[in-house]
């Protein structure tokens, strides 16, 4: 039996550490799960339609980051994983609201992708930067789909589930579509409103200190009896991104 022992004459080959190329596992699913995270904000921030500044940031970073992917792998990584973890740690307070509503599927798919997905792109991230093999980033890449999955179908049938009021005889409708509330809303001491939101997203009819503030999850109607005082009041949409939607509520 013989023992084939290395030639100490033989060339050294270098072989390129795994961080410093394309070859890296991780750089696939990097580059997927920012560039997906970053279509849901551009896509959401049309639909409101608002531009949220943070977000639009961090599109313009993906970007970034994604063209560094080929010649610049480690800057590629840095960027695309600081974005996401900042991203993630600052839109965590608000978003979690959204992932609480998931009958308001638009609000709810984007929260998922924002926060899962963000997430899992700074594992990739870190994975890509210590060079992990190629067996934990598929199953990265499984886990992530498995969740897309999950968060598809608990939207569906949240969505099925919610149940609208419907309007009565003598209540005042109120139609809510486009992120848009009529200008004014004129009703009598004690009437009731039937607010209809048609929208695929979340809205609020809130007048600030005062007890009317609905809840009107995507796709519902609610009604609500107005009992504040005879004046004008100012209404908002109490979510974040929404600060556009307001009207004036005349009760008398
Ligand atoms: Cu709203």
């Amino acid at each position: 039996m013989s023992t084939t022992l290395p030639d100490p004459t033989a060339p050294s080959v270098t072989v390129d550490s795994p961080v410093h190329t394309r070859r890296n596992p991780w750089l696939p699913p990097l580059v997927a799960l920012t560039g997906v995270v970053a279509l849901g904000d551009v896509v959401f921030m049309a639909l409101i339609p608002s531009l949220i500044p943070p977000l639009a940031a961090g599109v313009v970073l993906t970007l970034v980051g994604v063209t560094l992917v080929r010649r610049r792998p480690r800057a590629a990584i840095v960027v695309l994983g600081l974005t996401s973890a900042v991203l993630l740690l600052a839109g965590l307070a608000f978003l979690s609201s959204h992932l609480a509503h998931p009958g308001s599927p638009i609000d709810f798919l984007h929260a998922v992708l924002a926060i899962v997905g963000r997430a899992l792109a700074v594992i990739a991230a870190v994975g890509a930067w210590r060079g992990a093999g190629a067996s934990s980033a598929r199953r990265l890449a499984a886990a992530t789909l498995g969740l897309a999955g999950l968060a598809v179908a608990v939207s569906g049938v949240s969505t099925l589930l919610t149940d609208g009021q419907s309007v009565r005889d003598g209540d005042i409708t109120v139609t809510i579509t486009g992120s848009q509330f009529p200008d004014v809303v004129v009703v009598e001491q004690g009437q009731t409103l039937h607010l209809d939101n048609q929208d695929l997203f979340r809205h609020t009819f809130t007048v600030p200190d005062s007890s009317l503030d609905v809840d009107l999850p995507a796709a519902t109607a609610a009604r609500v009896t107005v009992d504040l005082p005879a004046g004008s009041y100012g209404v908002i949409c109490d979510i974040a991104g929404h600060e556009h939607m307001t009207a004036v509520l005349e009760v008398r």
